[in-house]
């Protein structure tokens, strides 16, 4: 195991690595921005570097100063967290030529599911079902027109290099594509260096469900079953659960299957996840692998009592997975709750100095958390604050908990969110299991939605 790693990343998730490398008895190296010198990450860590300016492109994305502060202080990995240089490919090229050890998976594979076309084309190999489409790029729009009669409208046109919700469109006739086309070409060229658009048929109001691998060097891999993050708004997850309350035995089987087909196929290694999109009949299709701890990790860590921080490292450090796929155990349901500082109505940030903060507390809750009161919450990150997560021995007693936590939180200074979760976890789709996409817009009012009860 590593006697000291460096941390390439700020806020809850440097956080919660430090807290597994204390356990581990591994030194812990910080870096942060000048608008993070105060931050908890910094006094936690054994050592604390500064990297530069707020702006994450003068700090955290500077990959030669980190890789310089790595070899200064003999660090002999870096974790990059989640966002940030996490799915960076050159980044963890860069580790590698220069005997740093990235905690991921190698650079090539990074690349390979970076690439949303290249991603299809190999799950299609490996027998991993795709959503239906093409998997080579479209040379121009009389192709577009021609693959998507062939797949029938509506079909969303993709960038190869999007991801998350970005550079996709989805149309219903040839006329809106002729539309979008040029336009999104152009847009993804400038944006993503890289032009390369495809199309697949649009899968009506789907679930989205992730499957959580863990895959060692030695060919070793299990799944940890599956989050439902389906509950998003803007592209972004708010509220993340474990098991999925839509799967059946049978189903969550065979997407465990699929994944760790899909990860062999690749050779992938380390933590990593296989995103599907589920119908309403219970067909899943790949969507996007991500090649990195998620934020939503800790409710597959409440329902099996694996801590995927603890086995990354280990992974990384060359040992063998410890347990078999029939030794990883399902207990209980957890849901976990983004809280962001943010207008509960319109989403937009809200950034400030916080006056108070008061955190619900119970055995059932845990916290993952970088703030305090007096914390201030800069423009120049990620809005998220807080996640607070909730364990129950099934899911209404989960749910339960969550209400109330989120009822006893004193946040000032800054607006959240947690208004916006109370309304979800209270709503009685919620409660019926109806997660899908499109609840935020179905039920909360929010976007010309339908009216919220
Ligand atoms: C789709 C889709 C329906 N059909 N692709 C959104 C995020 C990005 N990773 C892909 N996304 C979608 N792709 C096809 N062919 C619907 C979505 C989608 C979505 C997916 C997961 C979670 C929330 C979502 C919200 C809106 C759209």
């Amino acid at each position: 195991m590593f006697s000291k790693i460096l941390i390439a990343n700020r806020g809850e998730i440097a956080l919660r690595i430090i807290r597994t490398c204390q356990k581990l008895g591994i030194q812990t190296v910080a870096i942060y921005s000048e608008a993070d010198a105060n931050s908890l990450h910094v006094k936690q860590a054994d050592e604390a570097y500064i990297v530069g300016k707020a702006r994450v492109n003068e700090s955290y994305l500077n990959i030669e100063k980190i890789i310089s502060i790595a070899k200064e202080t003999k660090a002999e990995a870096i974790h990059p967290g989640y966002g940030l240089l996490s799915e960076n490919a050159t980044f963890a090229r860069r580790c590698e030529e220069e005997g740093v050890v990235f905690i991921g998976p190698k650079p090539d594979v990074i690349a390979k599911m970076g690439s949303k076309i290249e991603a299809r084309q190999t799950m299609a190999e490996a027998g991993v079902p795709i959503v239906p489409g093409i998997s080579f790029p479209l040379a121009d729009v009389d192709e577009a027109t021609n693959v998507a009669n062939g797949i029938g409208y509506p079909v969303m046109l993709k960038a190869s290099a999007g991801g998350g919700g970005i550079g996709m469109q989805l149309v219903y006739d040839e006329e809106q594509l002729r539309k979008a086309f040029e336009g999104n070409q152009s847009r993804a060229a400038s944006f993503f260096g890289d032009g390369a658009m495809y199309v697949e048929k649009y899968i009506e109001n789907p679930r989205h469900i992730e499957i959580q691998l863990l895959a060692d060097a030695h060919g070793n891999c299990v799944y940890l079953w599956e989050r439902e993050c389906s509950i998003q708004r803007r592209h972004q997850k708010v509220v993340e659960e474990a098991p999925s309350p839509f799967l059946d035995e049978e189903t969550r089987r065979k997407m465990g299957e699929a994944a760790v087909r899909a990860a062999k196929h690749i050779g992938y290694t380390n933590a990593g996840t296989i995103e599907f999109l589920v119908d309403e009949q219970k067909n899943f299709y790949f969507l996007e692998m991500n090649t990195r701890l998620q934020v939503e990790h800790p409710v597959t860590e409440e329902i099996t009592g694996i801590d995927i921080v603890e086995q990354q490292l280990r992974i990384a450090a060359g040992e063998k997975l410890s347990f078999t796929q029939a030794e990883v155990k399902r207990e209980g349901h957890a849901i976990e709750v983004r809280i962001y500082a943010e207008d509960p109505n319109t989403f937009f940030p809200s950034p400030g100095t916080i006056t108070r903060l008061q955190l619900p507390e119970g055995e059932h809750i845990r916290h993952e958390i970088a703030v305090q009161s007096g914390s201030v919450v800069t423009p120049f990150y990620d809005p998220m604050i807080a996640k607070c997560i909730a364990k129950g021995s099934d899911r209404q007693a989960a749910i339960a908990t969550m209400i109330e936590a989120l009822h006893e939180y004193k946040i000032e200074g800054i607006k959240t969110n947690i208004p916006m979760l109370i309304d979800v976890l209270t709503h009685e789709a919620f409660q019926q299991g109806n997660t899908t996409t499109n609840f935020v817009n179905m039920y909360l009012n929010k976007k010309g939605g339908k009216t919220h009860a």
